[in-house]
């Protein structure tokens, strides 16, 4: 009704462009805009990286409004949310999949090429977003794209290191050599910093108790002496050692008078005299397929209140007056590049602490701002926490409700038990997070003491019915040193706790929580991981995809179940055209692998693709299959030319990072490569066998490695590996799994059925026993294995004493299991060969064709849609808010 409100609401409504225009002239517009006036360059000359930048640009425009209106949508609905807390995403590269969410890739490819560019080769400058370690950091990536394209109300929280995971390279003498990963080099085209977006977050100090009580005089229950007979004698306090005639004196029991201490108001805490940071806002929008929901992903980067210390800078002292700012700095400079748990690292304590301070702060402002009362928090908020590393969040939850809002303890965990919820990861107990009691008291006093009284309140609800379980199920450990166990504080304390695989969950509740399982019973469940077929097949395969939407059409996209379609048309024709797609992924793999490592691969058709990739790690028993790999070369070498001609030709390929400070990892890594070497460079063998580590594993190499592979390795040790992800990423694109009864693998199998996988290998329960006959009198070792060894002693790969850690852990110790395992994989490889060799009269590879493509299109289990869709029913209780079309008026 107000003309001048109307008018500007007009004036604005006239400055919308929720679609912007995406014809040609409009995107190159757009392009050249953004190289000039955003990156100050000429658009007459500008290199790949600006081209890079500029088009990033340009695609983020057509975010920033969606993103903003599904932020004020959901503020406007206020449905509950879900913030996904994680102190890893490992994102990736970003412009193809925006481009494949807004599904304006065509128009952008079509547009750069009026300007001689390429999209695909301008994709390349980006460089990946690598904030995180693996498996952990990744499923996040995942689940974030998934909870976009679902429309869910949800926000990813995590940190913005400046070094992501470090980069890989590989010495002459095949060492790993670790390089940091200044990922921002270029900038990041996709962040928005939000320069009014950012809190102060508190460490070390001390808390100051401030007890609020009056004194009343109460009449209480006394012992006084009185001398007996005497109706008003003089009452006189006992007192020891008072000579008295006894006869004379009686005590007497009576109500006396007595000065107490009333509790007036609750005790109030002050934490004190604290070192203060700022932990700043970066965004990154994350689009939604082909929807308009945009949601958020918060990053946090460490700041310094003050930029410097001025009475040192004025002294002169330039030095120490910096000190401070750069000590603020380093909380979020790197990520530490470790997937199992760092122990005791202050640093690592301080980054957890610092990202769910911010976090929590930025939720609970949202919070108030809806008005609603504290009590209906949980009615409005869920946490997810993935893994423990954001479980001071629990105690930080606290002390707000606390410390800020003035609840009582009984009120505020009332709260707080309503608002998290926990996924565990993994068994390996040496990953289990414990904090010292020491060093936690240090960096942050007050929530040790809410922890501790946390657990008093846990013990003494449990007391009585589990009275023997009372060590193991504290949040505090007593020995060796006293310390903080975060999962025990995680389990306490959420609605529900998952684990990530059948199998995995199994375990959770019959091994490393079963006591707290039957405290908990109903807490416990299961949601499979998964993955985004959107990045893991539509992206990085394009004609495999273009296949499948050729036959049953584009739904796929956001529901994998459409592809089960696929299956009546599965015929020699649309075997032959897999292949054709499966040919230009190894070619592309060929290329890559020849650019990285000189190593030129010969007729990839006829070449089995046989690929490990994953972090270098023990459990995951990459050493197997070096020495498999060792094993079938000797077993070459024994052979004439005539029979080597006949053999399937082979490439085993390897990718991986070992933790820098893993030195049985490391081995491992310079083991391939010299087994590579030697393998590569023997020309009695010619193209039957190549072996291939690439160096720097990182998310758009994956997208390169997984679409080419025939063969996949999922073949940790049996209850080791919680789940494993890249199986269904390479299942997805029609790879064959070679895997052992561990993690995803079992489920894997249920759906594509056994017949399209080789399942080998001791099952979890059979480990233990395995391992007694492994060293009982008469075992005798696999007589291939037993060669290998003696080939890697003998110094045929380098100088044994290189390798003689690796060799002597397998021989005297074998704790993954490797002897037992080694026969019953080596059958399951003769039988891969055979399988391989298998044609028809066509010369098509027709049975496998058909396996791969079964494989593929019985994935729909493993789509992180499916993931998320269980996670929002089971646990966080919320459900979509679609961002609705645009209006035409204001
Ligand atoms: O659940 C995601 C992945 O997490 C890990 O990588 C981890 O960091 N604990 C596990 O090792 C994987 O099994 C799991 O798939």
């Amino acid at each position: 009704s107000d003309p001048e409100q109307k008018k500007k609401l007009d004036n604005l409504f006239a400055m919308r462009h929720r679609f912007l225009e995406t014809d040609t002239k409009s995107l190159l517009q757009s392009i050249c805009d953004h190289v000039e006036l955003r990156l100050g360059r000429s658009k007459w000359s500008f290199n790949k990286q600006i081209a890079y930048s500029a088009t990033a640009l340009s695609v983020r425009d057509h975010m920033i409004e969606l993103w903003n209106d599904t932020n004020k949508y959901f503020h406007e609905r206020n449905p509950k949310r879900l913030y996904y807390l994680s102190i890893e995403f490992l994102i990736g590269r970003l412009l193809r999949s925006n481009m494949l969410s807004l599904a304006i890739e065509a128009d952008y490819t079509k547009a750069l090429s009026q300007i001689g560019l390429h999209l695909e080769e301008i994709a390349e400058e980006e460089l990946d977003m690598a904030l995180g370690n693996g498996g952990l950091g990744r499923l996040a990536a995942c689940f974030l794209d998934s909870m976009a394209t679902l429309r869910l109300p949800a926000w990813g929280y995590g940190l913005r290191y400046q070094y992501g995971m470090f980069k890989q390279r590989v010495s002459k003498e095949g060492d790993q050599v670790e390089l940091p990963d200044y990922w921002l080099e270029n900038g990041c085209p996709w962040e928005i910093k939000r320069l009014d977006v950012r809190y102060t977050v508190r460490f070390y100090g001390h808390v100051r108790e401030e007890k609020h009580t009056r004194t009343e005089i109460r009449m209480k229950k006394g012992k006084i002496l009185r001398r007996r007979g005497v109706n008003r004698g003089e009452l006189l306090p006992y007192t020891d050692g008072q000579s008295f005639n006894e006869n004379d004196w009686q005590l007497l029991e009576m109500e006396v008078p007595e000065e107490v201490e009333i509790e007036a108001a609750p005790t109030e805490y002050f934490w004190e005299n604290t070192e203060d940071i700022y932990a700043c806002a970066f965004d990154v929008p994350i689009a939604g397929y082909h929807t308009l929901n945009v949601i958020n992903l918060r990053l946090w980067q460490s700041m310094p209140k003050t930029e410097f210390d001025f009475n040192s800078f004025n002294r002169g002292s330039y030095d120490d007056a910096m000190r401070a700012k750069q000590a603020a700095e380093t909380i979020t400079q790197v990520l530490y590049p470790n997937d199992s748990f760092e122990a005791g690292k202050e640093l690592r304590l301080k980054q957890q602490y610092f990202f769910v301070s911010a976090s929590l702060q930025d939720i609970m402002r949202r919070f108030r701002n809806t008005g609603m009362p504290i009590q209906d928090l949980p009615k409005q908020c869920i946490m997810q926490c993935n893994d423990t590393h954001p479980v001071l969040a629990i105690p930080e939850l606290m002390r707000i409700l606390l410390d800020d809002e003035h609840l009582t303890f009984d009120e505020a965990w009332e709260i707080t038990q309503k608002c998290f919820a926990y996924t565990n990861h993994t068994v390996l107990p040496e990953a289990l997070e414990k904090w010292s009691v020491d060093l936690l008291g240090r960096v942050v006093p007050r929530h040790l003491q809410i922890i501790y009284q946390i657990n008093w309140l846990f013990m003494e609800s449990i007391r009585d019915q589990f009275p023997d379980d009372l060590a193991d199920l504290s949040i505090i450990e007593e020995t060796p040193v006293k310390a903080i166990r975060m999962a025990n504080l995680a389990i306490v304390t959420s609605i529900k706790v998952n684990g990530v695989a059948a199998l995995h969950t199994q375990l959770l509740k019959t091994t490393i929580f079963r006591k707290f399982f039957k405290v908990f019973p109903k807490k416990f469940l299961n949601v499979t991981n998964g993955v985004t077929q959107r990045r893991w097949l539509l992206e990085c395969n394009t004609p495999l995809g273009q296949l499948y939407s050729s036959k049953v059409g584009t739904k796929w996209a956001t529901a994998y179940k459409v592809l089960r379609q696929i299956e009546p048309h599965i015929d020699d024709a649309f075997i032959t055209q897999f292949w054709d797609t499966r040919r230009i992924a190894k070619e592309r793999l060929a290329a890559l692998i020849k650019k990285e490592t000189g190593i030129t691969l010969n007729n990839v058709d006829e070449m089995l693709f046989d690929v490990q990739v994953k972090r270098i790690h023990e459990y995951k028993r990459q050493s197997l299959n070096i020495l498999r790999a060792i094993a079938e070369y000797l077993n070459l070498r024994t052979l004439t030319p005539a029979q080597i001609a006949k053999k399937c030709k082979k490439m085993i390929f390897f990718a991986g990072k070992a933790a820098p400070g893993y030195y049985m990892a490391k081995k491992t890594i310079k083991l391939i490569n010299c087994v590579a070497s030697v393998v590569n460079n023997d020309e009695t063998i010619g193209d039957a066998l190549k072996i291939v580590f690439l160096p720097n594993y990182n998310v758009s190499s994956a997208q390169v490695i997984i679409p080419a592979a025939d063969i996949h390795e999922q073949i940790s040790t049996a209850g080791y590996e919680a789940s494993g992800t890249s199986c269904m990423k390479f299942c997805m694109n029609g790879g064959i799994i070679i895997g052992t009864w561990d993690g995803a693998n079992i489920e894997i199998l249920e759906e594509i059925g056994a017949e399209q996988t080789y399942m080998f290998g001791l099952k979890t329960e059979q480990i233990d026993e395995g391992r007694k006959q492994r060293f009982a009198n008469g075992y005798k070792m696999d007589s291939r294995l037993e060669e290998a060894l003696l080939a890697i002693e003998g110094g045929l790969f380098g100088p044994k004493h290189e390798f003689m850690p690796f060799v002597d852990a397998i021989r005297h110790s074998d704790n993954y299991v490797v002897a037992n395992d080694f026969p019953l994989y080596m059958a399951a490889h003769e039988q891969v060969e055979k399988d391989w060799l298998e044609k028809n009269a066509h010369g098509v590879r027709e049975k496998w064709g058909r396996r791969a493509i079964l494989s593929s299109i019985r994935m729909d289990k493993f789509s992180s849609d499916r993931s998320i869709i269980d996670y929002s029913e089971k646990i966080w209780k919320i459900k979509p808010c679609m961002v609705p079309a645009p209006i035409d008026a204001p």
